[in-house]
């Protein structure tokens, strides 16, 4: 019922009678002006005049398999098979085990919340409910496992391009997993592998991106951000989840032809907001400052301390910050 008077109203460029609806759906005006209350509780903004009837004015950015799937016509396989939930613990567990019960590459798990939404190293990741996009990409690669870390930064840069092409903005990265928008945090990725004797099972590769927050949660509110924050206006979740896949897709294709960031480094290095500056490496065994120059073609980065010494940093090893602050 509420589905049908939803569809009436978006048929319908000006307002729609409550006479009309109940006349061409044969139910009673409280029916149809209780469906009415019901799509204004799901977020769909809806005028009501006297005299004229409804007008639909917006609907909610829902994370649905329809409201995805919308976007994905240009999408050739990563996220084709979406598995959309309304709360999880985290995108990365529901997606290993997809992939561990077979599902094929390319499966995409996108929820609304995450109840323990992970970051690296056992750290938390804040994941409130219909503000972000919280999804997990299944892969299958048929690389060396040695090689497989590069992946988070080749997820980094579709990240970064399609928040540019949706939302117009300056973003940069922050290596090897960090998406930043004025010095601030506004995408993070986790990757995880399982591989055996033979090679790579799956990759999970997992993007938290905060999207339609207006504020945070006190212990990152002074280095989060959200992309409506930035851009000033409101971004369509599903749209960018589908805009992320497509740069998936094609910068993923060129990681495959040599397995490691060769014809993707030009690109990774214009992006790298650490390019250089002055950074501080948290090496366990022992921290230390030097000038970030950049990645090589593996992916790791090069920093160069005071004694001209060149330093190669693997992601996963060490945590790299700017000398004054985050980044
Ligand atoms: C990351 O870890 O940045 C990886 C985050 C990956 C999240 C995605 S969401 C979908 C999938 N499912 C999961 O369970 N995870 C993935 P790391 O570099 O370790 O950064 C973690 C740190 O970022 C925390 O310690 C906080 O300081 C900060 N942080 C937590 N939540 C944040 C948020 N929503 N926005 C910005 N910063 C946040």
């Amino acid at each position: 019922m509420k589905e049908k008077v939803l569809n009436m109203l978006r048929g319908q460029q000006g307002f729609v009678s409550g006479q009309q609806i109940s006349d061409s759906l044969g139910v009673s005006r409280t029916a149809v002006w209780k469906s009415i209350r019901q799509l204004e509780a799901e977020g769909y903004r809806i005028q009501a005049v006297r005299n004229r009837g409804y007008r639909l004015e917006s609907e909610p950015d829902l994370l649905t398999a329809d409201q995805i799937g919308k976007y994905m016509t240009s999408v050739r396989w990563a996220g084709r098979n979406l598995k959309v939930c309304e709360s999880v613990d985290s995108t990365n567990n529901v997606a290993r085990q997809l992939a561990e019960e077979g599902e094929e590459a390319g499966t995409l798990v996108v929820s609304e919340i995450q109840t323990a939404g992970r970051g690296r190293m056992g750290r938390p990741w804040i994941s409130p409910k219909g503000s972000g996009i919280w999804m997990s990409l299944v892969i299958r690669p048929d690389i060396v496992a040695y090689h497989a870390p590069a992946l988070t930064l080749v997820m980094a840069l579709a990240v970064c391009r399609a928040i540019r092409k949706t939302a117009d903005l300056d973003c940069k990265i922050k290596w090897p997993n960090d998406i930043v928008i004025d010095g601030k945090k506004v995408c993070g990725i986790l990757t995880e592998m399982s591989a055996d004797m033979d090679g790579i099972r799956y990759i999970v590769i997992g993007v938290g991106i905060n999207v339609l927050d207006t504020a945070f949660s006190e212990e990152i509110q002074d280095r989060a951000i959200s992309v409506s924050q930035a851009s000033g206006h409101n971004i369509c979740r599903a749209e960018l989840i589908a805009e992320v896949m497509k740069q998936f897709e094609d910068l993923y294709e060129k990681y495959l032809q040599t397995e490691d960031m060769s014809l993707l480094q030009e690109e990774y290095n214009h992006d790298l907001v650490n390019i250089g500056r002055r950074v501080r490496v948290l090496d366990p065994k022992g921290a230390y400052q030097g000038t970030a120059l950049g990645i090589d073609q593996k992916g790791d980065l090069l920093v160069r301390t005071k004694d001209q010494k060149m330093h190669v940093i693997a992601s996963g090893e060490v945590s790299v910050r700017g000398i004054y602050g985050y980044v």
